[in-house]
């Protein structure tokens, strides 16, 4: 098959998934061509076969207070269905993208051209905060010709929030295998803790529903009876608040900030226990990944992630903002390698059997094999 897709290029889950999916769907011989503001960052550095970048460029002009890139999306999306004969297009959020694709496919009239649509949450949180996107949402949801959401949480969500005529079907996220695994002794472990020190991960764009602060909260709880660190891996408008909060608690010499990195598998590898306490998350890409590391992970028992973190199995829940209990488990997890390994061999499992590639990227194609038939 011959597939666009259009995604957000910069650090989160759902650049990350569409990159992956790009990635796999190009290993099984698809012809791939992302459509985008910039080369998507899990895929900076690369080169696959079969996989072409066309990215969209909107000139600045002096009648314009800003660019119209949703425009200029639009206008590429039909130019390269044109030119590479594209058979579907798999754009990753309703708000912009699907309205984008919506306006390609109106002017290839009439030629058609399928559009996919995936939900990953934070078109429903935006239309939570702007309710003049809410229509706008809903003509993208039925507008395309399939739309997929994240997780069941995310799929309830949407229909209780749109009440769409259009079918919400369930493709869970997944995470590669090959590339998220634990790393023993190849690892930059040594270059944050010592010899016997426990490292506590979080990974994140720190934006407030991430709620960083519970992560060094949680770690202080655990940092007074556990030989610890704590490596926050990412960065964003709460990052400066998350500093002071571990200079406030006395903690500020175990944690180690490692701002925006690239080779998240090489650190993620090398990690024993992920915290996680968001508001909420449609899924939690980042749990999966640390599960796939074999890292138990403490997390809110919020949105999707109980989809994918069980208590008392890969991990452990709490509700959300609850401090207190994460700091008892992250204490337990801390002082019991025992636990941890069993835990993060139970993560593992469950991220292989549940959400293994080869699953997900088999149901998009077969959605796009349905949405081309019409
Ligand atoms: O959570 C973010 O800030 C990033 C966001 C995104 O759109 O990239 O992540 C969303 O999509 C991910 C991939 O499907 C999910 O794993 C995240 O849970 C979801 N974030 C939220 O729902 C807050």
């Amino acid at each position: 098959m011959r597939i666009g897709i259009t995604c957000h290029p910069t650090l989160g889950g759902s650049g990350v998934l569409a990159s992956e999916l790009g990635k796999f769907l190009a290993l099984r011989g698809h012809s791939v061509h992302f459509i985008t503001l910039g080369v998507p960052y899990r895929l900076r550095g690369e080169f696959h076969e079969n996989i072409r970048f066309h990215t969209v460029e909107a000139n600045a002009y002096p009648v314009f207070d800003h660019a119209p890139m949703n425009m200029a999306l639009a206008a590429k999306m039909r130019e390269v269905a044109v030119s590479e004969s594209l058979d579907v297009l798999h754009v990753h959020y309703a708000i912009p993208h699907a309205i984008s694709a919506y306006l390609a496919a109106q002017m290839l009239l009439p030629k058609r051209l399928p559009i996919v649509t995936t939900l990953h949450g934070t078109d429903i949180t935006l239309v939570g905060q702007e309710k003049s996107f809410f229509e706008l949402t809903r003509f993208g949801i039925e507008q395309s010709t399939a739309v997929t959401a994240v997780s069941d949480y995310l799929k309830r969500k949407t229909e209780e929030v749109f009440h769409p005529e259009k079918k919400i079907r369930r493709i869970y996220n997944f995470a590669d295998m090959s590339l998220f695994k634990h790393l023993d002794g190849h690892c930059h472990r040594s270059a944050f803790a010592t010899e016997g020190q426990v490292v506590y991960m979080h990974l994140s764009n720190f934006r407030p529903i991430k709620r960083v602060e519970d992560v060094v909260h949680v770690f202080a709880r655990a940092a007074n009876s556990v030989d610890a660190v704590l490596v926050m891996i990412g960065e964003g408008p709460t990052l400066r608040s998350a500093r002071d909060l571990a200079e406030q608690l006395g903690v500020a010499d175990r944690v180690r900030f490692l701002g925006n990195q690239h080779d998240v598998p090489s650190l993620m590898g090398c990690g024993d226990v992920f915290l996680f306490p968001s508001e909420v998350e449609s899924f939690g890409l980042a749990p999966l990944e640390a599960m796939a590391c074999e890292m138990p992970v403490i997390a809110s028992d919020s949105g999707g992630v109980p989809e994918v973190v069980v208590h008392g199995e890969t991990g452990f829940l709490a509700p959300v903002g609850d401090v207190e209990s994460m700091g008892k488990y992250a204490v337990e997890l801390g002082r019991s390698a025992e636990l941890r390994k069993r835990m993060g061999l139970a993560g593992r499992k469950r991220a292989e059997t549940v959400f293994p590639p080869e699953v997900a990227v088999a149901q998009y194609e077969a959605l796009y094999r349905e949405v081309m038939a019409g």
